[in-house]
């Protein structure tokens, strides 16, 4: 067999059992682009390379497959870093094949020419700069199986003009790079962790990412079902319980409701499973749980210890953990516990949602209301994200699509785009507000061009809310750069796009409307003003301890 390596790439892409990969072309993968010409690789062209990175990124995190973007050398590469990045501190797996400039300009300031490589290394898992064609058939399978073993992340596969010219000539295929089995966890470990579970009096299983990315949702709803053990999860955890379930308590951090931080301080073990301890998690770390042993269970071992020493860390695939600790484990009812618990909330009952519908706490729970439980609902960065955190009833595992480690503006979109063309059958809804949406509202026309079951719900306050929010209660309401001195016409732009839009303006009743939308055949945006005073609440100030958090 004989094969260019740009050939390769595809061909090897499709035995990973690829179908779509989203770029933009240019001078240093034009190779690459013929070969797609050729092969059976459905290409989806963004606007914008970061918007490439995030639709590959919503394929990702939907499906928990490994997803594929392309960008050339140069500002193409660049233009991918942020999406790159912000796969890397949510362990998103991603593969990124960028052109670059023939091997002989490589050091020469050549025309696009950017130190890819040197770029990437400190924002992916692994990355490759790739010498000769022969490299690409050890390579390609290797960025897979890497970005999908162990804690999942981000490859990046930098490939010289020249090697995309080169020809090869091979007997046989290379097995595509699958997942490596993770190790067993301890057994002694294991049997520890079910003594203490059996001894505390006031457990609180505290519950990450990780366990959406472990597929063990189930397995952790079971474990605080058996042992009544009530949870807490972060922005990332959300899903893994129905919002409804008597043991679930809700997110923790710095919009997490009161009582929920209280009763993490008040908890004598803390099973920290598939997280990371991050700082919107734990607010004050010295004051986060002070009383609490810690059991942290992970797949990736450089986490113990990083943010707080556990006093037993469980090592491995946290489904295996599960798996394991559950057949250890006593049933137990911990009344005493749960009586507490009923107390921490009476003081602090969650706060009466205002009766005006148009409201962004009602708005939210008026689309739940009108999709099915299985919808996919992304989000951009701001108070709008938060407040899709605390009203919208997630039930499901990979219903919820945010930027949460690195909080990038403009996610939403893109990302949107690649969970709706990997999930057909299903709804997805974007919640947005205006800042994020301009940050990468180019994508509009990749979504014009791919008409998907995409509706977005645009929070439009005028502002960077989230920003003006902090100034107001951190800064002495010194405003500045947090308000838009013009604000656009957004039914106006997404026409002009070719994107059916609504304004809720103009009409009385936000549910009629919001329900024709959502029934749209096409994608379709949503304009909700918002009023500019709307605070996400609680908030933990900057610095303080969770318990610290402010009402209003
Ligand atoms: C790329 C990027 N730049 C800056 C920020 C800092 N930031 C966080 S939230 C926010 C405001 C977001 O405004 P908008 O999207 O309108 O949402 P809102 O808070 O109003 O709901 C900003 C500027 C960020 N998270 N990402």
């Amino acid at each position: 067999m004989k094969y260019s390596g740009a050939e390769l790439i595809t061909q090897l892409l499709e035995r990973q059992g690829i179908d779509t990969v989203f770029g933009i072309p240019g001078g240093a993968n034009l190779p690459l682009y013929n070969a797609l010409y050729k092969s059976n690789l459905k290409h989806i062209l963004a606007r914008h390379e970061q918007g490439a990175g995030f639709m590959a990124q919503g394929v990702a995190r939907a499906t928990g497959k490994a997803a594929v973007c392309f960008a050339t050398s140069g500002p193409g590469a660049t233009n991918l870093l942020t999406a790159i990045a912000d796969a890397k501190l949510d362990s998103i797996p991603v593969i990124a094949i960028t052109g670059q400039v023939s091997s002989g300009l490589i050091g020469t300031d050549a025309f696009q020419e950017i130190d890819t490589y040197g770029m990437s290394m400190p924002v992916t898992k692994h990355n490759f700069l790739i010498r000769s064609v022969a490299e690409l058939l050890e390579v390609i399978p290797e960025a897979f199986r890497i970005a999908v073993s162990g804690r999942p992340g981000p490859v990046l596969i930098d490939v010289p003009k020249d090697v995309q010219q080169q020809y090869i000539e091979f007997s046989s295929w290379p097995e595509p790079g699958s997942k490596i089995p993770p190790i067993k966890p301890d057994i002694s470990g294991i049997r520890e962790a079910a003594r203490m579970l059996s001894e505390a009096k006031r457990p609180v299983l505290y519950i990450g990412g990780g366990i959406i990315h472990a597929n063990a949702s189930e397995l952790a709803v079971r474990l605080s079902h058996c042992s009544s053990v009530p949870a807490v999860c972060t922005l990332m955890g959300m899903g893994v319980f129905k919002s409804e379930d008597p043991h679930y308590l809700g997110m923790l951090g710095m919009h997490g409701a009161r009582s929920t931080n209280e009763t993490l301080h008040n908890c004598d073990l803390l099973l920290a499973f598939g997280t990371r301890f991050d700082d919107r998690a734990t607010g004050k770390v010295k004051e986060f749980c002070p009383g609490a042993r810690i059991i942290h269970a992970d797949i990736d071992n450089s986490e113990f210890g990083k943010i707080r020493k556990p006093h037993l860390a469980l090592h491995g695939d946290i489904g295996e953990i599960l798996t394991s600790l559950l057949s250890h484990v006593e049933k137990m009812d911990r009344t005493d516990w749960m009586n507490q618990i009923a107390q921490i909330k009476q003081k602090y009952p969650s706060k009466a949602v205002s009766d005006d519908l148009f409201c962004p706490a009602n708005i939210i729970k008026s689309v739940a209301s009108l999709v099915d439980s299985d919808a996919i609902v992304c989000t951009d960065v701001g108070q709008h994200q938060m407040w899709v955190a605390q009203y919208y009833p997630f039930s499901r595992p990979r219903t919820l699509l945010s930027s949460g480690g690195l909080g990038t503006m403009g996610f939403g979109l893109p990302a949107a785009i690649g969970a709706a063309l990997a999930n057909p059958e299903r709804k997805v809804i974007l919640f947005t507000g205006d800042g994020s949406l301009l940050m990468n509202i180019q994508e509009l026309a990749t979504l014009a061009d791919l008409n998907l079951n995409l509706t977005i719900i645009l929070f439009n306050n005028g502002h960077l809310g989230m920003v003006r929010q902090q100034q107001e209660l951190f800064y002495d309401k010194n405003y500045i750069a947090s308000r838009f001195a013009t604000n656009p016409d957004f039914r106006t732009i997404a026409e002009g796009f070719g994107i059916t839009s609504y304004d809720l303006k103009d009409y009385d009743s936000p549910v009629h409307i919001l329900s024709r939308a959502l029934k749209e055949e096409n994608s379709c945006l949503v304009n909700v003003p918002i009023h500019y005073s709307n605070n996400v609440m609680p908030i933990v100030p900057p610095g303080a301890a969770n318990i610290e958090s402010i009402e209003r």
